[in-house]
């Protein structure tokens, strides 16, 4: 057999179909994907119908914002189930585990690069923040996933987990602090900070959540050994993190349509008056 043959008839579709069978056997995993691809169906069904009405430009782009994050997790749950986003990772030594085999959700972290920026743009968007704040708050996002994904990883060195562990941490440091501080002055000025409040105290109560189960969780101190309870945490974090906050977004942005347009048109670039 050449090398060639080898490479390309050997394994990636047996590890796949494995790791889908794995999905597929654990009740309580299976399930924790199941329900959000039915409710991520519905949402998208509901904000198509909802977003009927809006006509003007800064609405139709927080409209479109929020309409991405369904279909993002729509797509997310499914390769999870497909087994195409999951796999078995041996965890290095050290770890709890180590030198087992461990089933990473690691898709999970790779779709939050699409599905956060797109909440992180409606809710800038909404508050009427500066371009450049807004840049740079989405970067640090796309950064904390990207390292996250790296510390989900990671098989050579438990100490580099939980490095990559600590620079996603220090990323999502800095969107913490643009929502909490920043933000909610430019929404005062725009006129948008009662729905802006509710969202953001959603936004960070919940995505507070997801690093919490990571490091509980078999990647990280494995205290909770059942991947299917970990996946159910993430499940019922993301319910309330992407259906209920777009729900509660494209409600009022549909019928605040002009306090929205306004906002962007009386201020020239979002920044709130000293
Ligand atoms: C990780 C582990 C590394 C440290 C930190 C994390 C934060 C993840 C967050 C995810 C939010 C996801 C959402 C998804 C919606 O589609 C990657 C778990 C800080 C905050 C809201």
């Amino acid at each position: 057999m050449s090398t060639l043959d080898a490479v390309t008839t050997v394994p990636l579709q047996t590890t796949q179909s494995d790791a889908a069978a794995a999905v597929a056997s654990d009740l309580l995993l299976s399930s924790s994907l199941w329900v959000n691809i039915a409710l991520a169906g519905l949402s998208i069904l509901l904000f198509v119908y909802m977003g009927r009405g809006v006509d003007a430009s800064r609405p139709k782009l927080i409209w479109a914002a929020t309409l991405f994050v369904p279909l993002v997790s729509l797509a997310s749950y499914a390769a999870l189930v497909a087994g195409l986003t999951v796999g078995f990772t041996e965890m290095p030594a050290g770890h709890p585990l180590g030198g087992q085999e461990v089933l990473s959700q690691w898709g999970r972290y790779l779709t939050w690069t699409l599905s956060t920026p797109m909440i992180l743009l409606a809710l800038g968007l909404l508050a009427d923040v500066d371009t450049a704040d807004l840049f740079t708050v989405v970067v640090a996002d796309i950064g904390m996933c990207v390292t996250g994904l790296a510390a989900a990883l990671i098989t050579s060195s438990y100490g580099m987990r939980w490095f990559f562990y600590g620079v996603s941490c220090a990323f999502f440091l800095v969107v913490l602090y643009a929502i909490l501080v920043e933000w909610p002055r430019d929404a005062a000025a725009a006129g948008t900070d009662e729905i802006f409040g509710t969202l953001r105290t959603l936004t960070v109560v919940l995505w507070l959540g997801y690093p919490v189960i990571w490091a509980l969780g078999v990647e990280g101190l494995a205290l909770v050994q059942s991947v299917g309870l970990t996946s159910w945490g993430y499940s019922l974090l993301d319910i309330g993190a992407k259906y209920l906050f777009a729900f509660l977004l494209l409600r009022w942005v549909a019928s605040n349509q002009s306090t929205v347009a306004e906002g962007a048109a009386g201020t020239t670039g979002g920044d709130a008056a000293p």
